[in-house]
């Protein structure tokens, strides 16, 4: 038998709290609905690509009186990057099914996507179940990040869920993983398939949210483990005083995980991409603004601080967007391109794309270091994203710091000394243990995820909201997922994708960096989170992040 550390036993035994609408059971709901929606840009465009499914009401649910539901099979599919929580969202869909009819079956996909065209599955049974209850990872079934596009994809799921007898499936995944939910809810309607999607809102990166989904479920628990780390970090720069440490934080694209991150721990420099962007920063810019702090804090005799990089910042300085975007079409048409694949030195294939870039773009890209000319021309996800995480953002700008530094000692302008250390935390966070909220939010939105199949909705994906509010005060509830669509370029052509939300620099969160950084940067006001807690005081094992609390408490002052 598996051997069990004391924590994991202990966690096994708990139960997440659900909201009160759904303690009884999906048996005992009445549906409410909303009003009609709209995509959230192109709503023509949306319309006519999604035109079985689009414009459907937002739902909510609320306790009713019991009644009995037919026989169910539900496949469940973990699509994307890792995220605290995964396998409780099966918890608590499979719990609900269960409850609703012992005879309902649930089957999880195995690696992915590919699970429902390759047709590799298990069946879930109470102990298969019982075993990852409140666990980290997806390994329960594991993930990957096909991308559900074509006809042939399309015919090959339905074939393998006909023979299971399968009328839904739920897809628990970002951004593009519940664009790829909405194209099979389509499909499914659009061919009479008489097979329902759901979708379920995952990602630690925090950007798939509105109004109805405040937040993705992983973000909570991955920013408290990022925090853990960066305030031990704050701790030992702070008596050792030798070292910038360097940290890029992950976060595809939106930088909401380091802003939290920071705000749970107040470092000297935070990098936010959303603004670098709003600034039309460029990469000069962003290093003359850190040098600047390092030169102020050595002048009062601090040689050592903390600064935050988000993993996806390289896209958001306006030249190197514009570069990627220009490298990103060009890579499409280089994928086939004899002459590219046959280059046998890396030498070679640079000169190859910078032949191939327009002007300003070739001379951006012939500026960088060759190890950041290589991870940018690194295979595309099969969404057609830039693997950010390859891209060592942290040293790119240790290298120009330092040597920027250098210049300012020559003219007598710095006085110091640059010492850096480099760090990458992204993969350390995806699979920890449930915080109690992910624990609770997770079991909650997988539960939910079958009332909405057991009203018969398709497109739709699974929210739990109201939530900075004690658990049973949740509201449960569907949306659907075209409302969050719009077009966007990918492989070179323009495809409807779920609209990333990016950090608001009009918002709250945002506004509480802005108010303390200054400070920040000069007086050590670093604050030590420690490790996230499961047991002991609510005050300490139920708080969920300054984030939500923000967002939250600005809503709800407006309403
Ligand atoms: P999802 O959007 O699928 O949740 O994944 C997000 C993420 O964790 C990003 O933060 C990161 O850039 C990316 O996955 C890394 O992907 P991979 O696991 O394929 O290396």
């Amino acid at each position: 038998m598996t051997k069990l550390s004391p924590l994991q036993i202990e966690r096994l035994k708990y139960q997440p709290k659900l909201p009160s609408s759904l303690q009884n059971g999906v048996n005992s709901l009445e549906m409410v609905e909303g009003a009609p929606t709209q995509s959230v840009r192109d709503q023509e465009q949306i319309r006519n690509l999604f035109s079985h499914t689009y414009g459907k009401p937002t739902v909510t649910f609320k306790s009713s009186t019991s009644s009995s539901s037919e026989v169910r099979n539900v496949g469940v599919i973990l699509s994307g990057g890792q995220a605290p929580g995964g396998h409780n969202v099966i918890a608590g869909l499979y719990d609900a099914l269960k409850s609703a009819n012992p005879q309902n079956k649930l089957y999880g996909f195995l690696g992915g996507p590919s699970g429902i065209i390759d047709g590799k599955y298990v069946e879930f049974t109470d102990e298969f179940i019982d075993a990852y209850r409140n666990t980290g990872g997806f390994d329960i079934i594991g993930s990957g990040r096909t991308k559900l596009e074509t006809e042939d994809q399309f015919q090959e799921s339905l074939k393998v869920c006909q023979k299971l007898g399968i009328s839904a499936v739920v897809i628990i995944g970002g951004d593009d993983s519940n664009t790829n939910a909405a194209l099979l809810a389509e499909w499914f309607v659009k061919n009479n398939a008489g097979i329902q999607v759901i979708g379920c809102p995952k990602t630690i990166d925090g950007d798939l949210k509105n109004d109805q989904i405040e937040i993705s479920f992983g973000f909570d628990t991955a920013t408290k483990t990022y925090a853990e780390l960066i305030g031990n970090i704050e701790r030992d720069a702070n008596s050792a005083k030798k070292y910038w440490h360097f940290v890029k934080i992950m976060g595809r694209s939106a930088s909401h995980v380091a802003l939290e991150a920071a705000l749970q721990t107040q470092p000297n420099i935070t990098l936010i991409s959303e603004e670098v962007e709003a600034k039309q920063m460029s990469l000069d810019s962003i290093v003359s603004y850190m040098s600047d702090i390092i030169v102020k804090r050595a002048a009062a005799g601090k040689n050592f601080g903390i600064a935050i990089v988000p993993e996806g910042l390289i896209e958001f300085i306006p030249e190197m967007k514009s570069m990627i975007a220009n490298l990103n079409d060009i890579m499409a048409e280089l994928e086939t391109d004899p002459s590219f694949l046959g280059a046998t030195s890396m030498h070679d294939k640079f000169s190859i794309v910078e032949r191939r870039l327009d002007d300003n773009n070739a001379s951006v890209y012939s500026s960088l270091p060759a190890g950041i000319k290589a991870q940018l021309l690194a295979d595309r996800d099969p969404h057609g994203n830039v693997q950010v995480s390859k891209i060592e953002t942290e040293k790119l700008l240790i290298e120009m710091i330092s040597s920027r530094l250098s210049e300012l000692k020559s003219q007598g302008e710095y006085v110091g000394k640059f010492s850096a250390q480099s760090h990458f935390f992204g993969y350390e966070g995806r699979c920890a243990f449930p915080s109690n909220f992910d624990a609770d939010y997770c079991y909650s939105l997988g539960y939910n995820a079958f009332a909405l199949i057991n009203f018969g909705l398709t497109g739709y994906l699974s929210s739990v909201r109201n939530l900075t509010k004690p658990a049973s005060e949740w509201i449960a509830g569907g949306i659907p997922l075209t409302m969050m669509m719009n077009m966007e370029k990918r492989h070179g052509e323009m495809k409807p994708v779920i609209q990333k939300a990016l950090v608001k620099l009009d918002g709250p969160v945002f506004k509480q960096l802005q108010d303390n950084r200054e400070d920040w940067a000069m007086n050590d006001r670093y604050l030590f989170p420690g490790a996230i807690q499961y047991f002991g005081p609510s005050t300490v094992c139920d708080i969920t992040t300054i984030t939500l609390k923000l967002e939250r408490s600005k809503e709800l002052a407006s309403v």
